[in-house]
This record gives structure tokens, C-alpha cells and sequence, in this order.
């Protein structure tokens, strides 16, 4: 049974392979790095590993615009390379999570080549969106849906030579599905039944609650509810006809369900539907304690009917770095002020992080570790003419894009590109300073962020599995257990605060001041 509910209480490492380890030296991570790093992997305690598409694609949008779900892109090596990836890593005891893109193909996809090619008016074009333009001559998008580039202004409509318009919700070089054709359901039935088979543990559902679309694409303005194209109700019988099949294999979801509404969220989460989701709650929650103790109970009060566990999230690949966004007065993640012109303090970012760090780790629930946190790296700026991210130029600059968050990580503070890249450039240009954050360094540090991460997650059990209750405590300080013995406390006051009398220190995010006492923005596992 434990083994079986293994993601209830996992911690989950995201792998953004471009980014990982090159194990080629070409300048883009891949599947060699990985496995040469398997071993790391295993020493820092994962449970399991989320990699983000690996798939065949042209790399329009990180790999978020898939040509073939059955193949891997050789600039990240074979699909017979994942399968010993996946054997290897079950080997030490780490399950592998695959990123499957429902929404939308590349538009080198086959299927987008046969409907393209067969023109307007072909069954091909059915597995999309393909409609007529409005105008006297076609010549305007057939309606009004905005971009789901944060910052773009595009029409998510493209013209056609023959005059047809197609829908992409995101980049043209991206076409939505048709999740209304049934041929739609059975290939991605299909597709998850291949990466089962290949020894899958679970799979990460893109953009989940945008599939489904009103079959007559009424402009929003004109028909706001229900929306036309986000959090429909045909997807939960969509997400029912998987759970059937992943139910098969013993395999689990985590959905990408960006939805404000908590009520909403929750609908996903059932025993039939979706095992759990993505808590975005702390993207967008200011580093003060009123705000970070409701969103937590916020959480924990909407995941408790339906039986789900939380998920907790401090990043992730579309998001400024952690230790950057907690640098930051204004901490809470804005998606309109995100720019890199806010002035960021990093030694206030990294105590702060290192806090986050041991309270995501201590309550109830998977956690999701975002590559290179452990490391502590802070948001890179990118040179515009190196910027990849197609956000960034949807939103004609508005947004700086998230390459930032996606630089090549630093291995050894020696090696040409900190150790990524051999014989070519990293694919993103690696700060100046990267090497101080490398993982050879941090290995011999028993300060760094690496050391804390490797120990927390070691020590965690220390906290039972029980539900959460928070504990009286000073104004500003949050304090909570779980029925195991160990007690966290998280120093939101402006001052240093004493702690629990009589209790043993586990750890702590940084050191205690001179008279014993837990400073301001620092965390502590104490054994009471
Ligand atoms: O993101 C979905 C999504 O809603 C994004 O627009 C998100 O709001 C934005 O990136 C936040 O900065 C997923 C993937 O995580 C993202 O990398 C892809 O670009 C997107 O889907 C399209 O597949």
C-alpha cells in the first residue's frame, strides 16, 4: 500500500532536459547527462523524476510543440535511451513522470501536414480548428479569444494561403486539437498506454484545463460563461476515460490546472479523475505570514473533501527563480510587474528561499523541486539577441520571457561552462557567476543550499503523515506538526524569536543568532 501511494507525500524533481547535463558536450543537455547524473539524483533523496517533453519537436517552444509522442528528439538521444533512463533510475529507486502536451501539436505533426495539405473543408482538418474568417473578405479572425502568451496581444487565429484560419492558443507554430473528434481521444489514449508501457509512473497533463472548446467558438466578450475554452465540463469525462487506463498500469497524474477558483480545482481531483495537480498557490503569495498561512490552509481545505493530497510548488520552468521572486520587497509573483528592472536582493532571496524550502518540505503533501533550486540559482538575465523563449516576442517584449529560469546548470565551478558543454556553448548563455553556485562546490559545502535541500529531504519522515495543526506562537511566526514528533517554525517577524523551550534542533535554514534565538526570515525543524 505504501508503495502503491508513493506520490501522496513524494518530492518530485523536475528535469528540464535541454538544461540538465550534457553528456554529448554539444551545448544542449540530453538522456546521457541525465543517466551520468542519476547518481546525484539519487543522493539528493528524489522520489521521482518529471521530465518536460523529450519528444520529436522543433523546439518552438521548448519542446511544448510535439511532432511525434513516440520519439525521442535526437538532440536528446533515442527512445531505447529513455527506456534504459527510466530502468536505471527505477533501479535506484526513482520513478519517472513523462509530459504529455494535449492541447496542441507542432505544426510539423503529421496530422497538422494532412490537414494542411487537404485544404478547407477536408476530414483532416476536423482534428483541428480550422473556420472561416469573418469580414467582408475573411480577412478577421473568426473570434476574439486572447493569447495564453502572458503579455501578447496576438490573435490566437492564423490565415491560410486558401483562406482558412486556424486556432492556436498559443505560438502558430502550435495547433489545438479538436478534443471534440474522437480521433483525438484515441491517440492520446494511445500515447499514454506507450509511455505505461515503457515503465511510466505517471504523467504531467500540459495546459489541462484548456482542451475542450465551445463547438461553435463564440467570441468571449459575447459569451463568458461558460468559458469557451477554459475549465469546460467535457474534460472531466475525458480525464475519467484516462484514469481508466492509467488505473491499469497503477500510474498517476498531475494536472497543470490553472484555475483561480478553488472550488473548481477541486473538481478535477477525484477518484475516478485526476490523482492530483499543481498548487500554484505560492507563486503568487507575498513572503509575509498572514498570507502564506492562508494560502497553505487554502490548500489543505480544498484537498481534503476529495481525498487528494496538495502539491507544493516554488517553481518551476515558466517562472522567475525562487530565490529572485523572495528578493524582492515586493515579493508576491505578479505576472504584469515581472521585469527585470525590480531590484532583487539574493542574500535576502536565498535565506528566504532556504526558509521556503524546509516549510514546503514539512507539510502534508508532494512536493515539486524545479532543477537548480537546490542549487539556490537566482533568475539569469538573458542578453536579448540570445533570448529563445517565444513569450518573449509573442509579447513583442513585454514580457521578458522564461529563459531566465532555464539556463544550463553549473556542475563543476572549474569546467569550461561550469561543466555543460564540452566543446560548444550552452544553448543559453550562463552568467558570469554561475560557478559559485556549481554542484562540485556545494557537494563540499555543508552551507549550501544543496546541503540543506539533501538533509531536509532526508530527515522529513521526522513529521509523520498526519494531517496538519498549526501550534500557538508569536505574532509573525509560523509554527505547525504533523503528529510525528517534530515540529517546523518559520520566522515571518521582523525580529529574531525564541524557540519552543525544551526542544532539540533538526535543522535549521540558517544559523540561530548568538543568544539562541531564530532569526527573522529563517526556518527551523525542531524535535519537541
Ligand atoms: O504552460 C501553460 C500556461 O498556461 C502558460 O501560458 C503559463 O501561464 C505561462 O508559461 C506562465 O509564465 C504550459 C507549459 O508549462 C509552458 O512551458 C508551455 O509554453 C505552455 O504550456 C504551452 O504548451
Amino acid at each position: 500500500q505504501k508503495d502503491r501511494d508513493w506520490w501522496r507525500s513524494a518530492v518530485i524533481y523536475q528535469v528540464y532536459v535541454r538544461s540538465f547535463a550534457d553528456g554529448d558536450g554539444d551545448g544542449t543537455g540530453d538522456l546521457a547527462g541525465v543517466r551520468s547524473r542519476l547518481p546525484y539524483l539519487a543522493e539528493l533523496g528524489v522520489d521521482a523524476l518529471w521530465f518536460n517533453p523529450w519528444y520529436l519537436s522543433p523546439m518552438k517552444d521548448g519542446g511544448y510543440d510535439v511532432a511525434d509522442y513516440r520519439a525521442v528528439d535526437p538532440a536528446f538521444g533515442t527512445l531505447a535511451e529513455a527506456e534504459k533512463l527510466i530502468a536505471e533510475a527505477r533501479e535506484l529507486g526513482i520513478r519517472t513522470i513523462v509530459d504529455i502536451v494535449p492541447n496542441h501539436v507542432s505544426d510539423q505533426h503529421p496530422w497538422f501536414r494532412a490537414a494542411l495539405a487537404a485544404g478547407p473543408g477536408s476530414p483532416e482538418r476536423e482534428l483541428f480548428h480550422f473556420r472561416s474568417g469573418r469580414g467582408d473578405n475573411g480577412e478577421l479572425p473568426p473570434n476574439d479569444w486572447p493569447s495564453q502568451f502572458v503579455g501578447s496581444t496576438e490573435p490566437v487565429w492564423t490565415r491560410l494561403p486558401d483562406g482558412d484560419w486556424y486556432l492556436h492558443l498559443f505560438t502558430p507554430e502550435q495547433p489545438d486539437l479538436n478534443w471534440a473528434h474522437p480521433a483525438v481521444r484515441q491517440e492520446h489514449e494511445d500515447i499514454l498506454r506507450f509511455w505505461f508501457e515503457r515503465g511510466v509512473a505517471g504523467v504531467r497533463i500540459d495546459s489541462a484545463a484548456l482542451l475542450a472548446k465551445d463547438p461553435e467558438l463564440p467570441d468571449l466578450a459575447s459569451r463568458p460563461e461558460p468559458h469557451p475554452f477554459v475549465d469546460r465540463d467535457e474534460l472531466h469525462d475525458i480525464y475519467r476515460s484516462w484514469r481508466r487506463v492509467a488505473d491499469e498500469y497503477g500510474a498517476v497524474f498531475v494536472g497543470e490546472v490553472w484555475l483561480p477558483d478553488a472550488e473548481r480545482f477541486a473538481r478535477y481531483l477525484r477518484p475516478d479523475e485526476l490523482h492530483t495537480a499543481f498548487n500554484f498557490s505560492f507563486l503568487s503569495c507575498p513572503w509575509e505570514p498572514g498570507r502564506l498561512r492562508t494560502a497553505i490552509d487554502t490548500t489543505l481545505a480544498e484537498h481534503a473533501p476529495v481525498g487528494a493530497p496538495a502539491t507544493w510548488v516554488l517553481c518551476n520552468h515558466d517562472i522567475t527563480r525562487t530565490v529572485t521572486r523572495y528578493g524582492r520587497e515586493d515579493t508576491g509573483f505578479d505576472f504584469a510587474t515581472k521585469t527585470f528592472g525590480t531590484p532583487t536582493d539574493p542574500v535576502l532571496g536565498t535565506r528566504r528561499a532556504r526558509a521556503a524550502a524546509l516549510l514546503s518540505l514539512a507539510l502534508p503533501g508532494a512536493v515539486y523541486l524545479y532543477q537548480g533550486e537546490e542549487l539556490g540559482l537566482p533568475e539569469a538575465e538573458i542578453p536579448v539577441d540570445r533570448i529563445q523563449d517565444p513569450m518573449y516576442f509573442r509579447s513583442q517584449g513585454a514580457d521578458p520571457g522564461r529563459d531566465g529560469c532555464r539556463v544550463p546548470l553549473p556542475w563543476a565551478a572549474g569546467l569550461p561552462h561550469a561543466g555543460f558543454g564540452a566543446q560548444q556553448e550552452p544553448w543559453l548563455p550562463q552568467p558570469a557567476d554561475w560557478p559559485s553556485y556549481a554542484v562540485d562546490r556545494q557537494q563540499r559545502d555543508p552551507g549550501s543550499m544543496l546541503a540543506l535541500y539533501r538533509e531536509a529531504i532526508a530527515i522529513r519522515p521526522v513529521f509523520g503523515d498526519g494531517p496538519l495543526t498549526w501550534l500557538p506562537a508569536p505574532d509573525g511566526v509560523l509554527a505547525f506538526a504533523r503528529g510525528g514528533g517534530a515540529v517546523c517554525v518559520v520566522n515571518l517577524a521582523p525580529g529574531p524569536v525564541d524557540l519552543p523551550p525544551h526542544s532539540r534542533l533538526l535543522l535549521g535554514s540558517g544559523p540561530l543568532d548568538d543568544t539562541g534565538r531564530l532569526p527573522q526570515d529563517t526556518a527551523a525543524w525542531l524535535q519537541a
